[in-house]
């Protein structure tokens, strides 16, 4: 019998983004409670802003947003304005110095045809005028509409963190603001910054310029993978990387940050990450005879900082020009991955251990942090380090990065110690890779697809009512071993990053992945691309690489992004933006031991493609 194939093209059109139907008005992060109104603010040049603080730092980024959206219009301070007009329309409120019973970092915005208001706590102006910014709909050049509503809105956790790795691979000034534009839009209030690796020292230390003159410095890279099977030894790129910011660099950059609300928490490696300082300083090792080079390759060094006074006195030197730099109160002192073979092989800390009557190396381990935490502490800082600072015991005031799965995190919060979750196993691992897909680009494995992300929840339920309080927050990790441009920092970053925003603002109960994903997320990955950044396209909404059994099945897809197009094959082929393209929902009947694989790919308006979907139908 002769096998045909029957595809039939319905005539449903496609799925239109659903902006009108979205409980949460496209908005990332999903405010607390969105009551919508009927019609819209129309937003035009004869708008008049209204604040009650004009040179508040709130008010210098929305005037800097407006002029930059060709929305141009004045700012007027309210105590200039006669009071019989106060009853003015066609106005958009700030109300900063709003005294009423709002939660911390909370924001009250209403959007009526007459006016807009927003009234805040704290940050919560700046969180407002945020989702203001999202709802601004640009209709002519100088003007705007907004649907009415009144959002009441204030994050579930007070820390919201991004980590950046800068010592893997270094990325300069201007980089690092559009790092910081994009957490602001998503309303994260925290940058990590890893400033110190074994592969390069990248802060600029005045009284240690061997740091950033050695330190900052790596002769090669190691091409493709550290380890496993694709491995190739010796396969080097013969090529200098290094860089670093100066002090006024930071300063510039932390000051960029505080008008965003982002506090910068600046990381210094100790013990262990420590290799890029002993290459410039190895009198801080425990065997200063050997020479040491920054790291030309990825994993775990046996070198560490020995627990001398010399070592100490170094570290406290460093980081009191830290501690001048980030006026924060959290400075991050690392702490992850000693492995202690240096320590077992030294004399000195033998001797230590027996002095200091410690049980072992992992005593030492927090002899040194509690040591450095003292030290904090006593300059008025807060220590932060990853979970391994548990081990021999607990620095006394110590807050907990919990890293390697939730049991560092659950231990430290049992122990009455404020815990920021950012598990792997959570999604918050933003190296991993987004797919299984054999085109996502090389990347350090692991399995981080935008759903875990957005899925985690950063409470265990283990703990109890009080210990739950001691979860402070969420934060997302780029670790850039395998991330050399900016273009693959966005790529690994966005969408997960408006999934990680979502977790740590959101309340858990509202969390809806598929609204998320399919009614907001396509239309923020427009507005990403259009201000200039890269990012992973999500396969195509309906779409996953599956098997389907059945004789008949109908295909129904919506592009990821707003905008963008679906194309597809059905001989096998890999799609590209010259096949067929899918334009209405599809029937297909397969005949009797047949068989058709359904591929496709999504191509933004931009060209950015997504990684193919294959979906095969067997009868
Ligand atoms: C573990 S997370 C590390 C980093 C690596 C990362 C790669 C942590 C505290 N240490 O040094 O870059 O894994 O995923």
């Amino acid at each position: 019998m002769k096998k045909t194939l029957l595809i039939a093209f319905l005539t449903m059109p496609l799925g239109i983004f659903a902006q009108k139907s979205d409980p949460n008005m496209g908005i990332i992060p999903a405010p607390v409670s969105i009551n919508k109104g009927k019609g819209e603010f129309k937003f035009s040049p004869e708008t008049i802003v209204l604040v009650d603080s004009p040179n508040h730092k709130a008010v210098r980024f929305f005037a800097e947003y407006l002029r930059k959206a060709d929305l141009a219009t004045s700012v007027t301070d309210l105590a200039t304005i006669d009071k019989k007009h106060l009853g003015l329309k066609n106005t958009v409120k700030l109300s900063l110095n709003f005294k009423g019973d709002l939660p911390p970092e909370g924001y009250e915005l209403r959007i009526t045809e007459d006016n807009v208001e927003i009234k805040g706590n704290g940050a919560g102006v700046f969180y407002g005028i945020q989702t203001l910014i999202q709802l601004m709909k640009k209709t002519s050049p100088g003007s705007a509409t907004i649907p009415c509503a009144v959002i009441k809105d204030n994050p579930r956790f007070p820390y919201r963190g991004m980590h950046l790795d800068v010592a893997r691979h270094f990325f300069d000034v201007d980089f690092v603001k559009k790092y910081l534009d994009v957490m602001a839009m998503y309303k994260l209030n925290y940058f990590h910054w890893h400033l110190t690796d074994d592969q390069g020292w990248r802060i600029e230390i005045k009284k240690y310029p061997k740091l950033t003159e050695i330190g900052s410095k790596r002769a090669q890279t190691k091409i493709g993978r550290a380890s496993g099977p694709t491995f190739v030894p010796d396969l080097y790129d013969n090529t200098p990387h290094g860089g670093f910011y100066t002090q006024e660099q930071v300063r510039e950059l932390v000051e960029y940050a505080s008008a965003r609300y982002i506090n910068v928490i600046p990381e210094i490696e100790m013990p262990s990450h420590s290799l890029a300082a002993l290459a410039a300083y190895p009198e801080l090792s425990c065997d200063p005879t050997k020479t040491y080079k920054v790291g030309e390759t990825w994993g775990g060094f046996d070198d560490v900082f020995c627990p001398t006074e010399e070592t100490f006195k170094f570290l406290y030197d460093v980081l009191r020009e830290v501690m001048d730099m980030f006026p924060g109160k959290y400075v991050h002192i690392g702490g992850d991955e000693c492995n202690k073979v240096a320590w077992k092989k030294s004399e000195f800390c033998r001797q230590l251990i027996i002095d200091s009557k410690l049980k072992n190396e992992e005593g030492l381990q927090s002899y040194f942090v509690a040591k450095v935490e003292k030290f904090l502490n006593a300059q008025g800082a807060q220590m932060i380090g990853w979970d391994e600072i548990l081990e021999g015991g607990l620095a006394p005031n110590a807050t907990v990065m919990s890293w390697r799965g939730e049991r560092g995190g659950i231990a430290a919060a049992q122990l009455g110690h404020d815990v920021i979750m950012t598990p792997g196993s959570g999604g918050m691992y933003f190296d991993h890779a987004q797919s299984k897909s054999p085109q996502e680009p090389l990347n350090i494995g692991g399995h981080a697809p935008l759903e875990k992300t957005y899925n985690y929840d950063p409470i265990p339920s283990v703990l109890n009512a009080e210990q739950k309080k001691r979860v402070i927050g969420v934060q997302a990790n780029l670790w850039t071993e395998y991330i050399a441009s900016p273009g693959k920092v966005w790529y690994m970053l966005l969408p997960r990053m408006m999934a990680l925003s979502e977790t740590g603002w959101s309340p858990q109960n509202g969390k809806d992945f598929k609204n998320f994903s399919q009614q907001r997320i396509p239309h923020h990955l427009l507005l990403i691309d259009q201000a200039g950044y890269n990012y992973r396209v999500p396969v195509a909404i309906g779409s996953a690489d599956t098997t389907l059994k059945g004789n008949k099945f109908k295909i129904e897809l919506t592009p990821s992004v707003e905008g963008a197009k679906i194309h597809y094959t059905i001989d096998g082929g890999d799609p590209t933006e010259n096949d067929i393209e899918y334009t209405a929902p599809l029937e297909f009947v397969i005949p009797e031991k047949g068989a058709i694989s359904f591929k496709s790919i999504v191509v933004t308006a931009s060209g950015k493609k997504s990684v193919a979907t294959t979906i095969k139908m067997e009868n």
